[in-house]
């Protein structure tokens, strides 16, 4: 029977799913930056520097060689005939000439790792945590007319991470190094060429977060490409963004030589982790889907008549459905901000977290917790209110812990109505690491007023990679994600939580309060 491979190479790992025709998962894996690769010095996968948050290509790089070599003596391998992908949004890879070169020609005797030496002109790849361009957006933004002129070329206003804008940086600052760049390529397909054994192109999910690609025809707009990187950008992003479902070539020899890879395999684009996320489940009218990692993400798939660009949300390419949009909010403050309030307040243990949550806040009690910048709202900083007064510290500590998923999922409840009417959100799907905590969902559950539900799996991007294979091999062009996942899987889905209705009318009465100083501490 034949096997699909998805791999997701997010923040902190690089995980993997291999799925059998029927979906039934088969194997997984997951190489962690921070324990399984230490001499790369990254805490959480990153290097972060006040506003500059980087991780090295070259640690990518030697996961996805031990991530095989394990995967390999599963005894899997074979069988697998096609393989696709995602990577965290927006990061970037700059290839030297020496770099294209070895990729062109790898040796099966010697791990990627030895052959790359010198591969890259940017020992350090900016990645979605960044926030460090402001100027190259704000100059971005007043080229093209403004940030809603900029919205409705692209899908998005400028953002820091997005990798038009980290390019004009390096374009700007490191000329030198600059010039010395033959290829610009996203980590996602980064990947696909490392597989590839050449250079993929991106997709046009991917395309979306660089705030270069014209939203509707998903081709690089020009202007926009010279004005990130002057005259020789175009030819350093190497091909035009390309549609899902499409094969993109086999496996390069390296693979099948030092792990057994069937000569055949096909590779897919590799796309976003928010789009393999939204790719895994099966989505119905009047789905919102939550997935609290790393980042948290609203993502929602928006037909075309109901697809309309703002500065307030991202309007991102469908990986699969060319005529379709992927709606996505997104924080960068969500597991570890959580994580952190856990170890400050709760003696580190979710048990006692959950404990704290049975005590919801009191009327006048709202914190606002961005130790990294947020995204939305643009702020920084740990706030807290108390009786609408700002507070040290709250007079109960352990109300941190309420308080902070309270504030997580009150801005998002205040965003959903950028990308759909909120009155059309019918269900939530949960996903993602912190997924799993049920106490959790409760409370996003009550903020909503809404059901929750979740797929059974936690890897969903990577799962959703497995699927993105399948479908980029499916045999009639005409079937849909949709059609191919109905035929074996169905809605696999699990109702977790019921909102609790008298909670969901408190939250309602302090959500007004919530958006006032909100708004307050966004102008500090
Ligand atoms: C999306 C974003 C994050 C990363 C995380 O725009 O920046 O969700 O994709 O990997």
């Amino acid at each position: 029977m034949p096997h699909y491979l998805g791999l997701d190479l997010s923040t902190q790992q690089l995980k993997c799913t291999v799925i059998n025709s029927e979906h039934r998962i088969i194997a997984e894996d997951a190489v962690n930056f921070d324990n399984d690769l230490p001499e790369f010095g990254t805490v959480h996968g990153a290097i972060i520097h006040g506003d500059v948050a980087t991780s090295p290509p070259m640690m990518w790089i030697k996961a996805l060689d031990m991530l095989l070599e394990r995967l390999a003596a599963k005894n899997v391998v074979n069988n697998i005939c096609g393989i696709a992908g995602d990577a965290q949004q927006h990061a970037s890879v700059y290839w030297s000439a020496k770099g294209v070169e070895a990729l062109k020609n790898l040796d099966p005797s010697q791990p990627l790792t030895e052959q790359f030496s010198n591969a890259f002109s940017r020992a350090q790849s900016p990645i979605w945590q960044d926030a460090s361009t402001t100027k190259e957006c704000r100059a971005l933004e007043q080229f093209v007319g403004g940030d809603q002129a900029l919205a409705n070329l692209t899908g998005s206003k400028a953002y820091e991470r997005f990798t038009g804008n980290q390019i004009a940086k390096f374009y700007h600052n490191e000329k030198e190094a600059y010039d010395a760049t033959q290829y610009i390529q996203l980590v996602s397909s980064f990947l696909a060429s490392l597989l590839l054994g050449n250079i993929a192109p991106v997709d046009a999910n991917e395309g979306s977060g660089t705030n270069m690609m014209n939203i509707m025809t998903h081709r690089w707009d020009k202007d926009l490409v010279d004005f990130c990187g002057g005259k020789d950008l175009y030819g350093k992003l190497a091909l035009e963004p390309t549609e899902g479902g499409v094969r993109l070539g086999q496996i390069a020899p390296y693979y099948v030589k030092r792990y057994g890879f069937n000569p055949e395999c096909v590779i897919m684009p590799f796309t976003g982790d928010n789009a393999a996320t939204l790719s895994s489940m099966n989505l119905r009218s009047g789905d919102c889907v939550v997935s609290l990692g790393t980042s948290d993400t609203v993502l929602v798939y928006l037909k075309k008549q109901d697809a309309v660009p703002t500065t307030e949300a991202h309007l991102m390419a469908h990986p699969t459905d060319p005529e379709g949009f992927m709606g996505m909010i997104c924080y960068k403050n969500g597991s570890l901000a959580r994580q952190r309030i856990r170890d400050l307040y709760a003696n580190g243990s979710w048990d006692t977290f959950n404990e704290y949550l049975g005590k919801p806040c009191k009327e006048g009690q709202i914190g606002f917790y961005y130790w990294m910048q947020e995204i939305v709202p643009f702020a920084k900083g740990i706030h807290r209110f108390e009786n609408g007064q700002p507070v040290e510290e709250f007079s109960e500590p352990q109300t941190n812990v309420p308080a902070i998923l309270e504030s997580q999922f009150f801005s998002m409840l205040l965003r959903v109505k950028y990308m759909m009417p909120l009155s059309k959100v019918r269900r939530i799907l949960a996903t993602g690491g912190a997924s799993v905590n049920k106490n959790l969902l409760q409370v996003l559950s009550d903020v909503f007023g809404l059901p929750v539900y979740k797929s059974q799996g936690t890897n969903s991007a990577s799962l959703g990679g497995a699927l993105l294979a399948k479908y980029g091999m499916r045999e009639d062009k005409n079937m849909t994600l949709e059609e191919m996942v109905n035929q074996t899987q169905g809605d696999d889905l699990d109702l977790i939580c019921q909102p609790n209705l008298e909670r969901t009318k408190l939250f309602k009465e302090k959500l007004s309060t919530f958006e006032r100083l909100e708004n307050e501490i966004t102008k500090r």
